[in-house]
């Protein structure tokens, strides 16, 4: 198989294991190339930090942009996260449609917020524009927080139980339109996971794994780019959305074990070997 090629729109955080910090080292142990597209460096993620520094990158990644189109490049996924301005979610829909070839996937994870909260940097009117955006994915990733936004209904509203997850996962998705893997599910105590719409088989099941009893941070961006991954890689929509939260569940296991705090994000690096794909 010629090695997938994604590229990724994330903020480059430097401490703290979020966005590109994850999405780097988990595309290519997948055997995946990641070409990171910064929309801005950051000292820290914004979840739990004071005083961090802010660098805004949207001029640089329209240059990088038209750079790229210059030189024709191609990619199979275009996979954008945390974004950090108004404009910049501008950026990328105008990025997904100059470099949107047949097969390629647009997979935008709405990062906007967490744990009923909307993350310091978000404004309303980003919070529309990022609606927006995700009318022009194949996939959307949302949190239960996100997915809230997306619909502009109150978080406290959501519905907790199976069918209702459902009916809300298919409704993202508009059917038909885009899969969907809602994440931070729980369908019954002590297991967590995801409901996946998966818009090319018009089906709508969950994935559930045992609940490791503590909060993490940047399991969003562990569990977007595994699913990129094995989305560009050929599997399907179930299929990639179990590889990253079995993934994630190893990563909670050793990162409560080793006492991890929680703005240090998942302790996935001893872990990667598990995504790297068997050679024959
Ligand atoms: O994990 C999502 C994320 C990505 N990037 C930045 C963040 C966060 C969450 O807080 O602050 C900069």
């Amino acid at each position: 198989m010629p090695t997938p090629r994604v590229a990724a729109i994330h903020d480059l955080s430097g401490f703290g294991r979020c966005s590109l910090t994850v999405a780097i080292p988990v595309l290519s142990a997948m055997g995946v190339q990641c070409c990171p597209l910064p929309t801005a460096v950051l000292s820290t993620h914004t979840g739990g930090f004071e005083g961090y520094t802010f660098r805004d990158l949207t001029e640089e990644m329209a240059a990088a942009a038209a750079h790229w189109k210059a030189l024709d490049l191609r990619f199979d996924a275009v996979y954008s996260g945390f974004l950090g301005s108004e404009r910049q979610i501008g950026l990328v829909r105008q990025f997904l449609r100059d470099f949107r070839r047949p097969g390629t996937l647009a997979v935008v994870d709405p990062v906007m917020g967490d744990f009923g909260r909307v993350y310091a940097t978000y404004t309303p009117a980003m919070c529309r524009r990022m609606a927006d955006l995700t009318a022009e994915a194949d996939v959307i990733t949302p949190n239960l927080t996100e997915a809230a936004l997306l619909l502009g209904v109150p978080y406290e509203s959501l519905p907790r139980d199976e069918a209702g997850l459902k009916a809300l996962t298919e409704q993202l998705g508009c059917p038909g339109r885009r899969s969907v893997t809602l994440t931070g599910v729980s369908l019954s105590e002590g297991k967590t996971g995801a409901m996946c719409y998966d818009a090319r088989k018009n089906t709508c099941l969950p994935v559930q794994t045992e609940r490791v009893d503590r909060e993490f941070l940047g399991t969003g961006d562990v569990f977007a780019s595994v699913l990129t991954g094995a989305l560009v890689r050929g599997d399907g929509l179930l299929d990639a959305a179990a590889q990253a939260i079995d993934f994630i569940r190893l990563c909670a296991v050793r990162t409560a074990a080793e006492g991890i705090p929680l703005r240090e994000g998942v302790d996935f690096e001893p872990l990667l070997g598990h995504l790297v794909p068997r050679t024959e």
